[in-house]
């Protein structure tokens, strides 16, 4: 705990909106900060506001995230977390190549819409290198080609009482716990230009290991905040009613809701 305490205060004082993944260091550190109720993961719950509005305040919120050159592409993005989706409905729909397959806007829009793969295709697309980094402690350059979530959240309106996007995926991290995977992040990050619905891949359609059809590219957040799988966004007020209410599958377990890099 000291260990964390002290990183933030550094963080702070460095003035580094980088150096808070300092305490991410490590997924298992973090394990036992899980627990509900825990007095550690209350101090834990304190820091994470306590990151946001610093980096609130120390990145602008138009800052673009570093995009790197097709020579600084080294590998494939390394497949991590669920890499291949075992509900019903993902195998039926990934069998058919996705034709089938719909991301629904939902919650506080002023028009709820859902789009086909070929829909979201035929939007204006950007294409990004960017560097993916996990709290694992490892790091991919890969390039991603996509939606501008900014465009589609433009078609749809956005209620003035929607504060956060939620996005729903098809698939459960661990068999042995129902919970599905989600993320959320707030209306500055999601109308990021650099924010996108992704549904290719190093010039290549989205492979099914790293989210195929579609998966967000969150910049300047790290791996965890990068949903793949997904088939709903949802505008919301609060995301406290979503899975155990810290605003994602990894921040339900006690990771940074921010998670900024
Ligand atoms: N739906 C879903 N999204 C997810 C995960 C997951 O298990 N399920 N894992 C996250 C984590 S921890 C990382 S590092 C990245 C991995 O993305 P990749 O497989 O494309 O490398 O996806 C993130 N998004
Ligand atoms: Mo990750």
């Amino acid at each position: 705990m000291s260990k964390l305490i002290l990183s933030r205060r550094r963080f702070l004082s460095a003035g580094a909106a980088g150096a808070s993944s300092l305490v991410l260091a490590g997924c298992d550190n973090l394990d036992f900060l899980g627990a509900d109720g825990g007095k550690a993961r209350a101090i834990l719950e304190k820091a994470n506001d306590l990151t946001y509005h610093a980096q609130r305040l120390l990145v602008r919120d138009g800052a673009l995230a570093p995009e790197y050159s097709e020579t600084e592409i080294r590998q494939g993005q390394r497949p991590n977390g669920s890499t291949d989706p075992q509900s019903a409905e993902y195998l039926a729909l990934k069998e058919k190549g996705f034709a089938d397959y719909r991301l629904a806007i939902t919650g506080l829009v002023e028009r709820p819409k859902s789009y086909s793969l070929d829909e979201l295709r035929n939007m204006p697309a950007r294409t990004q290198i960017t560097r993916h980094d996990c709290v694992e402690g490892w790091s991919c350059i890969a390039k991603w080609t996509g939606s501008q979530l900014s465009r589609i959240l433009d078609e749809t309106g956005v209620k003035p009482n929607a504060r956060y996007v939620v996005f729903h995926c098809y698939d459960v991290y661990d068999e042995s716990d129902p919970a599905a995977y989600y993320e959320s992040c707030d209306l500055v990050d999601a109308r990021h230009p650099q924010t996108i619905l992704a549904y290719g891949l190093n010039g290549q359609s989205l492979p099914v290991a790293n989210g195929a059809p579609i998966r967000v590219r969150l910049e300047r957040a790290l791996g965890y905040k990068q949903p793949k799988y997904v088939h709903t966004i949802e505008l919301a007020d609060s995301f406290s009613r979503f899975g155990l209410g810290k605003g994602g599958y990894w921040e339900d377990r006690g990771y940074d809701w921010y998670g900024g890099i």
